[in-house]
């Protein structure tokens, strides 16, 4: 049987309210049906089954061990200790007793069954907290630097992510409707969209909120890119936009491609929604309907040429974009410990395993991190490369965090051997993960275990080297923006990428194409050992690489690394 493509399936959906109400009363099976688990999406979760368990409950002749993640919508990713809480018995009464902060800045939790999804949508709301668009063919998570040094500028920042959230919020109620039951709007529920429109965007669409010098939302890997500016006061002056990021790509299919966004000048503070909004109708318009794998807006600037695009974003603005600010970014990384925000506050990063919040042995994250949550008083704030800053302290309250962190071992920074490990991404994967062709999060301990006796041979352990792992080319991990990065082709196999720069601003190119991980080291042994020797004071991996001509820019069609006359 033929199924219904996404776009008619959007179009039938009576604005994402399709028959899921319905359908979640159906006790014969755990699963939603074709066209649900297609409009679910925009409600921010996944139909996923245990990829371990395929094989036995195939042979047991049972249908897939079908579950659902669930992603928050959670606009530069802030949350209060009582939604922490919340979340935390939300993981371990209806999910799979963890927590994942994902590269967006947000919390998935995995394995909520089909009869227990609703009651854990009316939890997460119950914390004032939704899913909407966290999913979907509509703007996605906004993200905002988490950067805990410049406090006063962080919070005007966050108010943009939750200003631009809230603007690309859909109208429709189905949300509402369905998991918290308000009362129906119409019968045929059909309210007016004004932003999305009858099929709301061709793909999703991603926007970030960089403030220079720290690019640790890797600003150029999103469709709208806003980057900070601030003027002589210190105070926000506009934002640099930047046009076209994107991560996903095909092996193998060389029309598929990452690229960095483009810079296309400078708007005040008071046109910046109307210049998303812009960029956004723009996309809704021109965007490719009929293709999913090319509808993503970075493909729409390449097909109809940056100036089109930008002049009819201006049209629809109603103003000329200014010349871009120069701008300097130092790294997209995050900046572990703690540290002291200009209000006095303090602020403690700790780097999480890939982000993964559970109960390990030796390693209670889970248990640490609630007990933190019970006597914290200020904020969490998730990063974008799936770490946690405990923000907002009093330096009386110092001694008490670092007790709990200390009891729980929380604290990677002292117990991650290499620095390599502190800073390294690494997407979900398997077994959740439909789309993983190869491990990723499970992979990336074993893989640092290999690894470091190599940096250690080369004196290399301190070495700031960005590694991120994805299972598969889509990118989640946005490996296309890291030093070395291996991208999976098949179980045990990936293709290893290197040369990108430390703060997100090239992207790196195919070194080795579908090798395992014997293969992986012995390409790597001799470039680290090169860098150990040759490289200039303070110079990063991928820099010496493309210094040392060892690597180029990739050959894709268009922007593969941010122009250096915008930098000053
Ligand atoms: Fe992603 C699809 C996980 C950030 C590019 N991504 C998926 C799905 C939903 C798989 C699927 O479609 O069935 C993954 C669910 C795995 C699971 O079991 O939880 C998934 N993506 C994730 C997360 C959880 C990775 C992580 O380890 O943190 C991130 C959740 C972000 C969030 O909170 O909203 C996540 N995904 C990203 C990023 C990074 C970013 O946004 O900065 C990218 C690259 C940037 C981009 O969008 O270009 C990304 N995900 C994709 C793509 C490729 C899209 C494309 O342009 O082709 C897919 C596949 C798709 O959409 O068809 C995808
Ligand atoms: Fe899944 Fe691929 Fe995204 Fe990893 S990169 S979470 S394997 S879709």
């Amino acid at each position: 049987m033929s199924h219904p493509s996404v776009e008619k399936i959007k179009l039938d959906s009576r604005r994402l309210r399709g028959n899921i109400a319905e359908d979640l009363l159906d006790a014969t099976t755990g699963s939603l049906s074709f066209e649900d688990q297609r409009t679910i999406k925009f409600h921010g979760s996944y139909q996923q089954d245990d990829r371990d368990l395929r094989d036995e409950r195939r042979r047991q002749k049972l249908e897939p061990a079908h579950q659902f993640m669930i992603r928050i919508r959670a606009p530069g990713g802030v949350f209060t200790p009582q939604q922490w809480l919340k979340l935390d018995q939300i993981a371990t009464t209806y999910a799979n007793h963890s927590l994942r902060v994902t590269t967006r800045q947000t919390f998935q939790i995995h394995g909520v069954i089909k009869r227990e999804l609703k009651a854990t949508m009316q939890a997460i709301n119950s914390a004032a907290m939704d899913t909407i668009s966290a999913c979907g063919d509509v703007n996605r998570n906004v993200l905002a630097a988490s950067n805990p040094l410049q406090s006063a500028l962080h919070a005007q920042v966050h108010d943009w992510a939750q200003r631009l959230s809230l603007h690309f919020k859909p109208a429709t109620r189905a949300y509402y409707e369905i998991w918290l039951d308000e009362e129906k709007v119409a019968e045929s529920g059909v309210e007016h969209e004004p932003i999305y429109g009858d099929a709301y965007l061709p793909r999703k669409f991603k926007i970030a909120v960089a403030v220079p010098p720290y690019n640790d939302v890797d600003v150029f890997a999103n469709d709208l890119g806003l980057i900070a500016i601030v003027d002589g006061s210190g105070n926000l002056a506009g934002f640099n936009v930047a046009i076209g990021g994107g991560m996903g790509a095909s092996h193998g299919i060389a029309a598929h491609y990452p690229r960095v966004g483009n810079v296309i000048g400078f708007v005040t503070p008071e046109q910046t929604l109307a210049i998303a909004e812009a960029a956004i109708t723009v996309q809704r318009d021109l965007g490719d309907r009929i293709e999913r794998k090319h509808a993503r807006f970075k493909y729409t600037i390449d097909d109809h040429g940056s100036e089109k695009i930008v002049a009819m974003m201006q049209q629809r603005a109603g103003f000329s974009l200014q010349p871009a600010r120069p701008f300097h970014f130092e790294h997209n990384g995050d900046r572990f410990g703690w540290i002291e925000g200009e209000d006095g506050l303090w602020h403690l990063t700790l780097s999480l395993p890939c982000g993964r919040i559970a109960d390990t042995a030796g390693r209670p994250l889970l248990t640490g991190l609630r007990e933190i949550a019970k006597v914290h008083e200020g904020e969490f704030r998730m990063t974008a490369n799936q770490n946690v800053i405990i923000a907002g302290v009093p330096a009386a309250q110092r001694a008490r965090i670092d007790a709990l962190v200390a009891e729980h071992t929380l604290d990677r920074e002292n117990n991650a051997p290499t620095a390599i490990e502190r800073t390294a991404v690494a997407c979900v994967a398997l077994p959740t993960c439909a789309l993983a062709m190869a491990e990723a999060e499970r992979y990336l301990p074993g893989f640092l275990g290999v690894l470091e006796p190599l940096l250690d041979r080369h004196g290399l352990r301190e070495a700031p080297i960005l590694l991120r792992i994805s299972g598969c080319p889509n990118g989640c991990s946005r490996p296309y923006l890291a030093e070395i990065a291996l991208v999976g082709k098949a179980p045990g196999r990936y293709n290893l990428f290197l040369g990108g720069d430390h703060r997100g601003q090239r992207l790196n190119t195919l070194y080795r194409d579908n090798i395992t991980e014997a293969q992986i080291l012995e390409a790597l042994e001799p470039l680290l050992a090169r860098y150990a020797g040759e490289r200039e004071t303070g110079e990063r991996f991928g820099d010496f690489l493309h210094r040392a001509g060892i690597v180029e820019l990739p050959p894709y069609p268009t922007y593969r690394q941010i122009p250096v006359e915008l930098q000053p």
